[in-house]
Formats: structure tokens, sequence, C-alpha cells
């Protein structure tokens, strides 16, 4: 018995070093999905008793789980450009949401009203690369199904920057079945807008273009882009709606513990009917199930057709989880410079390549994605686009520690910094220094106790910004 297992062993490796030798393996597929608002806590892997993520907890067990990864900015639309082009939102010039705030005061645009409103007008920069343009260069089918939030005009649209295909909205939130952003129309398939789809619970449309998309792309290289709304709070006018995410019965059955009710409150400065505070972590738990659900049946395909193995899957959210989440032990929540506004849950699984349940505590961002799958497709980065990241590939098997040391954040008049294990925010929030190595929580201020340490990253923070001011132009919030 002995003996016949260590020959099979030893075929089964002669074989593997055959088919190595032999054929050059193709470049890796790669799944990058991304969530919205979630909070840092809102996993099972990362602590949560409550909510239910058996998929995602199981692609953690299978990769790495990472404790202190941070995004760019903490809300969706700069966070979400800097995915793309790998750079700084101050960099590429989307620092700010390009949404229309007349929305949040209960605001419905007409039609002509809408045409020429920041949300529909504003995007990207076009002189920014997205990785999706190179990785199509390099020979991957490419797709985004889900929030685009890049900018709706065609030239912003996916299809005109790498991707081969697309369906979902490309503002910045919707109604989770309407599909409209306060009374609009959000979704497109491909360049054209549609409704085709409307009553459709959201999650369960890009799930379904998800799996086409593997199942037709199976036999060449992908990069699947799947950047859900789920669980971020609906884009509807209603006051019975607004203020809460949307999930489908079935899965709202699976949190019994919480009430699904309306109850007397306010919006628009009158009283109305709103969500209950249960009802609001209610379909924000269901939410979340039902995108690990979508999630599942993707990494189910990538089993099934033998894929698994050589695809890189990312998983993490855009941003701290808003009033409804739990961000625990972090402090603050979306919006803030805060940890629990930037520092969010982030998994990566590559079988073979990334050790199976570790936890990497290395300082990573959202910066290091871009440079990571150039790589792996074998692209060189281009020569004349400055990049704020680096191949964190080595970082996370284990093999390297991160080269990233440093890191800003700036919005509006808030600002943060972390160098090393410190952390200066100035914000109208809140102010302070603190030592992240023992106060994740950001408890303990330091700054009259450490002076020296407050100056540092003070002049460390003005030096960025010089760098960011003397950046290339870039629209739309500095074109000039
Ligand atoms: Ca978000």
């Amino acid at each position: 018995m002995f003996r016949l297992s260590s020959r099979i062993t030893v075929f089964v490796i002669a074989v593997i070093s055959i088919s190595h030798a032999g054929v050059a393996a193709p470049p890796p597929n790669i799944v990058l999905i991304v969530s919205d608002d979630q909070g840092y806590r809102d996993l099972g892997c990362f602590g949560s008793d409550e909510v239910k993520t058996p998929h995602l907890d199981q692609l953690a067990k299978q990769g790495v789980r990472c404790t202190d990864f941070y995004v760019t900015w903490p809300a969706c639309t700069p966070s979400r450009g800097s995915i793309l082009t790998g750079r700084y939102p101050q960099r590429n010039g989307l620092y700010d949401m390009i949404r229309n705030d007349v929305a949040d005061y209960g605001k419905t645009f007409t039609a002509e009203e809408y045409a020429v409103t920041p949300e529909r007008v504003l995007g990207m920069d076009v002189q920014e690369v997205m990785i999706s343009e190179v990785l199509k260069q390099s020979g991957y089918a490419t797709a985004v199904f889900g929030k685009w939030d890049g900018g709706q005009l065609r030239r912003f649209l996916p299809l005109q920057n790498g991707f081969d295909r697309y369906y979902g909205f490309a503002n910045t939130g919707i109604d989770y079945f309407t599909h409209e952003r306060y009374g609009v129309p959000s979704m497109f398939r491909d360049n054209q807008p549609t409704t085709a789809e409307q009553g459709t619970y959201c999650t369960y449309l890009f799930q379904t273009e998800a799996a086409r998309f593997v199942k037709e792309h199976k036999d060449q290289p992908f990069f699947l882009y799947l950047p859900f709304n789920a669980p971020h709070g609906a884009s509807n006018l209603d006051p019975k709606i607004r203020g809460a995410a949307q999930a489908p019965e079935r899965y709202k059955k699976m949190y019994p513990q919480y009430r699904d009710n309306l109850v007397k409150g306010k919006r628009y400065g009158q009283e109305a009917l709103v969500p209950s505070k249960q009802k609001a972590r209610l379909e924000y738990l269901a939410s979340i199930t039902c995108m690990d659900d979508a999630i599942g049946e993707v990494l189910g395909l990538l089993e099934e057709y033998e894929l698994a193995d050589n695809t890189l899957v990312i998983f993490f959210s855009d941003n701290g989880g808003s009033g409804i989440a739990d961000n625990s032990p972090l402090r603050g929540r979306k919006g803030l410079m805060f940890e629990g506004g930037i520092r969010v849950p982030f998994i990566a699984r590559y079988p073979g390549r990334i050790p199976a349940d570790s936890v990497s505590n290395e300082f990573l961002t959202a910066l290091e994605l871009f440079p990571m799958f150039a790589r792996l497709a074998g692209a060189k980065l281009p020569e004349d686009i400055v990049y704020d990241g680096f191949d964190m590939l080595p970082v996370l098997t284990g093999e390297k520690k991160s080269e990233r040391t440093e890191m800003f954040w700036e919005r509006r008049g808030d600002r943060a910094a972390r160098v090393g294990n410190y952390k200066w925010v100035q914000s109208q929030r809140g102010t302070g220094l603190y030592d992240l190595s023992s106060d994740i929580g950001e408890k303990h201020d330091l700054s009259a106790e450490n002076p020296e340490m407050l100056a540092q990253l003070q002049t460390r923070f003005a030096q960025w910004k010089k760098e960011m001011a003397a950046a290339e132009p870039r629209g739309p919030f500095r074109d000039f």
C-alpha cells in the first residue's frame, strides 16, 4: 500500500514537470470582486458571528486574508478609479464623487435637467490607462459586470476603456430592483442604456452575466471585474426604501432575528415612514449573503472547468462600512479618514502560489493591484505613466515584505497619512496621531506625547500634496 502510493506520487510529479517544461502555462485568469460599503468585520472570516458568507470564508481558507489593506478614498468613485488606474485619485483627477448631490434633498430631475448634471457628464479622464486596456492588449478577454462609477458619456464607458463586455450601471448607486438612481434609469448593456431586465434584483443579473462570461471564455485568459453595489444603501427617493440596502426575501429569511419593519422618522425635512434600524441591518446582511452566493457560483464554475488553480481571485470592499455596518475594531466609518473609512477586508486566492489559510498583516493598498495584474499577464507597465503602487504578489505569497511604507488620503479638507505604523488624521470628525501597532482603534492621540512623529507625518503629507499638485493635469477636477 505504501509502495503503491509512493509510485503514484512520483508519477504525478513527473507528469506535472513534463507539462511545465513542455508547454508554456497560459497566463492566469484574474477575477476581481469588489463589494460596496461592506464593514471591516462583516464577513465570517473577519470575525463576524452574524453575517453568512460561506463562499468568501472558504475563499479565505484557500488563500490569504489581509488585515492591513487600504483603499485610496473613504467613498466609492475615487476608490474605484484608483483600482482601475493604479494611481492616487489626486493623480488621475477623479478625487471626488461625480453624483447629483441635490438628490439628497429629494430632488427629481427631468430628463433635460439630468442630461447636463455632473453625474451625467463627468468621468475618469480618457488619458488615463486602465488595467483593462493593459490586459486586453495582453490577449485577455475582459468584462465588467456591476457598478462602473467612472462616467456615463460614451467615451467614459467600459467598452471604450479596454473592456469587451459590460452590463451594469455607470453612476454610483441604484435601486436594486428598478435599476434607477433617484428615478433615472441607469442600466447599460455594453454601450446602450437598457431597461430590459428592470424588476430583477441586480445582484442576480451581475451573477448571470459573470457566469456566462466565464463559460464563454474558459479556454482563454480572462479578466472578470465584478464590482457589486451590495451592500450599499438603495438610491431611491422613496423614504420607505431610502437609507437601507435591499435584498430578496429568501435571503432576508436567513436572518429571522431582525424585524423587517418601517418606523416613523424624517426624510427631506418631513415626517415619513422609514426603514427601522433592524430592517436596515437585515437588508444589509441579506444583500451580503446574496452577493456571497453569486460569488459562489463564479468560484464553482472555476472549479468545474478546472480553472481555479490558474486563477487569481481577489475580493475587497471599496471603502469602509456606513452606519449600519460593523467596522470593529476600527474607528469611524465610510467617509471618514479613520481606519473604519479606508481599511477594508481583503482576500486573495491563487492556489499553488498563495499559501492556503494564511493571514498577512503587511501594509498594502488598492494601488498595488494594477502592477500585480500587469506582471501576471506578462505585460510591462506603460513607461510614461507614474504608478503609485507595486506588484504585491510576492507579499501575498509570503515571499517578501511589503514595499509600502506610507500612504496618504485627502477628501476636501480632511486628510490622513500612514507612515510605518503611525497614522495622522486631521479632519472635521477628529484629529490626532495614533500608533496602529498598539492602537488599531485610534483611541489614544499621541500628538502631545510625540510631536516629532506628528511633524514628520505632516511634512510627508505636505510633500505628497506638492507632488500631486505637480502631476500632469487631469479632469474632471484638475484639468489645469
Ligand atoms: Ca462604496
